[in-house]
C-alpha cells in the first residue's frame, strides 16, 4: 500500500516569518481537520502553496520553511505574486467561483488568467509528480486544482486520482458558457473518482460531461476510452466532537473565565430575558446572501415591531478575497446598509444589529453559538455551509432553532430546520416570528435529530467514506483489468481457433461490428467491414451469423447479396447461405395495433426521436435527442409500457438510445442457441454491445469464448473497447 498525497491550494498549516524567524500554526479549517484520519503517520504528504509569494519568501529562508512544513507531513508549491493574482485572484475567484455559485454576471472571462491558471495547475501537477509513486493514492481537493487530475494521469496512467469539489457544481445551462468548459471537465475527468457534497451537483456535473463532451454515461459512472470514472456524492460533516467538547468546557467555566465578548452577551440577555440573539457568521462573499439578509432583517422589524429592542442581529463577517473588487464593493454595501438599518432603528439601550468584519478566535466562535438563541444563515448558493452543523453541535442542552437557506448543500441534511427561500422576505420574517417563539420541547426533539446524524455522519467518516470509495474503485479496475482481451488471452483464442474442426461466430452488428449513427438507415457497411466477413465466411470451416435487431429488409439490401446467415430482429427471423428470410420463431404481431399510438405520443412530445416498425417489433430511438432528456423519456415510456402490457407475452428491451417492444419468447439467445443445436461445432464466438446481446452471453454454453464491446457490466468473459478493436480482432481470426 503506497502513501497517501493530499492536495489543496492552501496547506493544513499557515507560515509566519517574523523577526528572521518561521512559525507555522496549524489550520482551524474544517478541510484540515476532516483530514486527520488519512493525514497522518509518516504515509502522507500534503501538498499546496504556503500563503506567501516567492517576492515574501526570503532566499536564506526556503529550505527552513520547507523543513518546518516537513514537521507537519507538509511540501509547498511556489507561487509568484503575479501566478497568485492571475490563479487566485484572478481565474479561480473571479471566474469559477462566481460561476458555479450562478452569479454569471460576475464572471470575467480572460484568456490571461485562464492560461495561468493552466500553467499553476501544471505546477501542483509537476510537484505531485515529483514526489508520487505508482501505487499511491491522490486526493485533489477543490475548485483551484479541477485541471490537475488530467495533468497527473497524462504522466501516470495508472495511479489512483480522486477529486472533491467543494463548492456546487452549476446546472448545465450555467456552466456551457464559459469558453474553457471543455477543457476544464476533461481535466477532472483524469480523475478515477470525483465527489460532491450533494447529488443535484452530481447530476449537473454527469449532464454536462454528457453534454458537452457526448460521453457514455450509465448511473454514476462515466466511460472515457479505457477508464470507467466514478462520481458519487458525500456530504461533507464537521468535526462534531470538538465543537460539542469545546460547548461542554464552555458551559462549566466561572465567570471569571469568561471572555470580553461572552460578558457582553451576557449582559445583554440579563437586562431581559426575552431579548434573542440572532447569530450569522460567513466569510463577506456575495454568495453568502449577506446584504440580503440585513434587507430582510429590516422587513422583520417592519413586519413585527414588537420585537423592536428585543431581537438583536449578530453579525460576523470574516474578511475574505479582500483583492477582488466585487468583494470591495460587498463589503462597502454591507457597511452602508448596517450604518443605515441601525441609525434608522437604535434606540438609546438597542441596537439591532452588532457587525464584526473580523476573524475571530475559536473561544469567541463558541460564544456565539452557544449565546444565540436562533443561527440565521441565508446564503444564495452555498456548497454545503459548515457554520448551520457547527452551531447545532455546540446546542448541548438541545435547544436553539436554526433557519437555514435551502440554496446550501447542508440543508438537503438538515430537514429538521426551518428552511426558507433567502429571496422571500416576507417568508424570512414570519419565520423568525415562529423561532423566536418555537417552544423550547419542539426546539430539543429537531436538534436531538439533527446532532445524531451530524455525530455519526462526521467529517472524519467523510474523509472515510471517500476514501474508501476511492480504493473500491481501484480493485474494480483490477477487476475490470482482468477482463480485458489482453495480447496473451487474445493468443490463447487464437490457438484454440486454429486447432478447431468447425467454428461458429455469431456477430452483432449495430455497435459492434460498425460504430452507431444518428440516422440507423445510413449506418450502412463499409467496403472494409464487407471485405473482413467476406474473409471470415471464406475460411474453411467457419460459419458466421450475423445477429441483430435490425429489420430484415435492411439486411437483406445490404447482406444477402453476400451469402452471409442472418439472424435479425432478435431471432425472428433466419437466412441462410443467400436463402430468402424465413420465420425461426413463430410470433405475433397482432398487439403492435394497441402499442404504437403510446410510441407515437412519446415521439410527439420528444423531439428528435421516432418510431421504426419492424414485422415484429416496434423501436422507439431516441439517440438524436438530448441526452438527460431522452434518458427521462425513456424512463417514462418503460414505465408506461411495463404497466400496459401486464402480462401479456411480450417485453420491453432496453438498448442503446433504443426501446423496444416485441414478443416475449424472442431473443438473441435463444435462437443462437438453437443454431448451436443444428451441428458439431468445437469453437464457438460471440461478440456484442448492448445488452440485448447479454442473452447470448448468458444462454449460450460456457465454452463459448463471449466478448464485450465497451465496459460495461456483463455477463462475457472479455471485453474490447470498440468497434475499432472488434475489428482487429476478426482480422486476426482470418489469420488464424
Ligand atoms: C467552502 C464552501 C463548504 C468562520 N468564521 C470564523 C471561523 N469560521 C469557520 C467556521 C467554518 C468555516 O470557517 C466556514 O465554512 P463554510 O462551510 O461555512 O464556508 P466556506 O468557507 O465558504 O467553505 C462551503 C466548505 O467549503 C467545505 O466544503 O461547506 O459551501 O463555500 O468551519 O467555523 N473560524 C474561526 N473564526 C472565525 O471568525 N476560528
Amino acid at each position: 500500500m503506497g502513501k497517501t498525497i493530499i492536495i489543496s491550494n492552501r496547506l493544513p498549516v499557515q507560515l509566519q516569518i517574523s523577526n528572521g524567524g518561521i512559525t507555522t500554526i496549524p489550520s482551524v479549517g474544517g478541510l484540515a481537520t476532516g483530514m486527520k484520519s488519512v493525514h497522518s503517520g509518516g504515509d502522507s504528504l500534503w501538498i499546496g502553496w504556503s500563503g506567501l509569494t516567492d517576492e515574501e519568501i526570503p532566499e536564506e529562508l526556503t529550505g527552513d520553511i520547507d523543513k518546518a512544513l516537513a514537521k507537519h507531513g507538509s511540501s509547498k508549491v511556489k507561487l509568484t505574486a503575479e501566478e497568485v493574482d492571475g490563479f487566485y485572484y484572478g481565474f479561480s475567484n473571479r471566474t469559477i467561483w462566481p460561476l458555479f455559485h450562478y452569479f454569471l454576471e460576475y464572471s470575467e472571462f480572460e484568456l490571461a488568467s485562464w492560461n495561468t491558471y493552466k500553467a499553476v495547475n501544471q505546477k501542483f501537477a509537476d510537484a505531485i509528480l515529483e514526489k508520487a509513486d505508482e501505487d499511491d493514492t491522490i486526493w485533489i481537493h477543490d475548485y483551484q486544482l479541477m485541471l490537475v487530475p488530467q495533468m497527473v494521469r497524462e504522466k501516470r496512467p495508472n495511479i489512483s486520482i480522486g477529486f472533491f469539489l467543494h463548492i456546487p457544481f452549476p446546472s448545465f445551462e450555467i456552466f456551457r458558457t464559459m469558453p474553457w468548459r471543455e477543457e476544464v471537465l476533461m481535466g477532472l475527468l483524469g480523475s478515477d473518482l470525483i465527489g460532491f457534497h450533494i447529488y443535484d451537483y452530481q447530476r449537473h456535473f454527469l449532464s454536462s460531461v454528457r453534454r458537452l463532451l457526448g460521453l457514455e454515461v450509465s448511473f454514476n459512472d462515466i466511460y472515457l476510452d479505457n477508464r470507467i470514472i466514478k462520481v458519487d456524492s458525500f456530504p461533507m460533516g464537521i468535526d462534531y466532537k470538538k465543537f460539542r467538547d469545546a460547548a461542554e468546557e464552555h458551559a462549566k467555566r466561572s465567570s471569571d473565565k469568561l471572555s470580553e465578548l461572552q460578558k457582553r452577551l451576557n449582559t445583554h440577555k440579563k437586562s431581559d430575558p426575552e431579548n434573542k440573539f440572532l447569530l450569522s457568521i460567513d466569510r463577506l462573499d456575495y454568495s453568502k446572501g449577506i446584504a440580503k439578509r440585513l434587507n430582510a432583517f429590516e422587513y422583520f422589524l417592519n413586519k413585527y415591531p414588537q420585537y423592536k429592542e428585543k431581537v438583536r442581529l449578530i453579525i460576523l463577517a470574516v474578511p475574505s478575497r479582500s483583492n477582488v473588487p466585487q468583494y470591495q464593493l460587498l463589503k462597502r454595501e454591507i457597511d452602508e446598509l448596517v450604518g443605515r438599518i441601525n441609525g434608522e432603528f437604535s434606540t438609546v439601550s438597542w441596537t439591532p444589529i452588532w457587525y464584526f468584519y473580523r476573524s475571530m478566535p475559536f473561544e469567541n466562535l463558541i460564544d456565539l453559538y452557544t449565546s444565540s438563541d436562533i443561527a440565521w444563515l441565508t446564503p444564495l448558493r452555498d456548497g454545503m455551509n459548515l457554520v448551520a452543523k457547527e452551531y447545532i453541535a455546540t446546542r448541548i442542552d438541545g435547544t436553539g432553532v436554526l433557519i437555514l437557506s435551502e440554496m446550501a448543500g447542508s440543508a438537503n441534511e438538515m430537514n429538521e430546520s426551518l428552511l426558507i427561500n433567502p429571496n422571500n422576505f416576507e417568508q424570512i420574517a414570519d419565520t423568525i416570528n415562529d423561532a423566536i417563539n418555537m417552544p423550547i420541547k419542539e426546539q430539543q426533539t429537531r436538534n436531538k435529530v439533527l446532532q445524531k446524524r451530524l455525530e455519526r455522519y462526521n467529517v472524519g467518516k467523510w474523509a472515510n467514506s471517500f476514501m474508501n470509495s476511492l480504493n473500491a474503485q481501484k480493485d474494480r479496475d483490477a477487476e475490470n483489468v482482468s477482463r480485458r482481451l489482453t495480447d496473451n488471452r487474445l493468443n490463447s483464442i487464437l490457438e484454440e481457433y486454429s486447432k478447431s474442426k468447425k467454428r461458429l461466430l455469431f456477430l452483432d452488428y449495430d455497435g459492434t461490428l460498425a460504430g452507431f449513427h444518428t440516422d440507423p438507415q445510413k449506418a450502412g457497411p463499409d467496403e472494409e467491414l464487407y471485405g473482413l466477413l467476406d474473409a471470415l465466411q471464406n475460411q474453411e470451416n467457419t460459419t458466421i451469423y450475423l445477429v441483430s435487431g435490425r429489420d430484415k429488409d435492411t439486411f437483406t439490401k445490404w447482406f444477402l447479396p453476400k451469402k452471409y446467415n442472418m439472424i435479425v430482429e432478435h431471432g425472428v427471423w433466419i437466412s441462410q447461405g443467400g436463402e430468402p428470410f424465413r420465420m425461426l420463431e413463430n410470433v405475433k404481431n397482432d398487439w403492435m395495433e394497441k402499442i404504437r399510438p403510446v410510441l407515437e405520443s412519446f415521439v410527439d412530445r420528444t423531439p428528435g426521436s421516432f418510431i421504426e416498425e419492424k414485422n415484429f417489433s416496434l423501436a422507439w430511438h431516441y439517440r438524436k435527442t438530448g441526452p438527460d432528456f431522452g434518458n427521462l423519456r425513456a424512463t417514462e415510456l418503460s414505465e408506461v409500457l411495463t404497466s400496459l402490457i401486464g402480462t401479456d407475452d411480450l417485453s420491453v428491451l432496453n438498448g442503446n438510445k433504443v426501446m423496444e417492444v416485441k414478443s416475449s419468447n424472442v431473443n438473441k439467445g435463444r435462437a443462437t442457441v438453437r443454431i448451436l443445436g443444428e451441428d458439431d461445432y468445437d469453437f464457438v464466438f460471440a461478440i456484442g454491445d448492448d445488452w440485448t446481446d447479454e442473452f447470448m452471453f448468458q444462454e449460450l454454453p460456457e465454452s463459448t469464448v463471449t466478448v464485450k464491446v465497451g465496459r460495461q457490466k456483463t455477463a462475457a468473459k472479455f471485453y474490447v473497447e470498440n468497434t475499432q478493436k472488434v475489428r482487429e480482432l476478426l482480422k486476426s481470426f482470418t489469420k488464424a
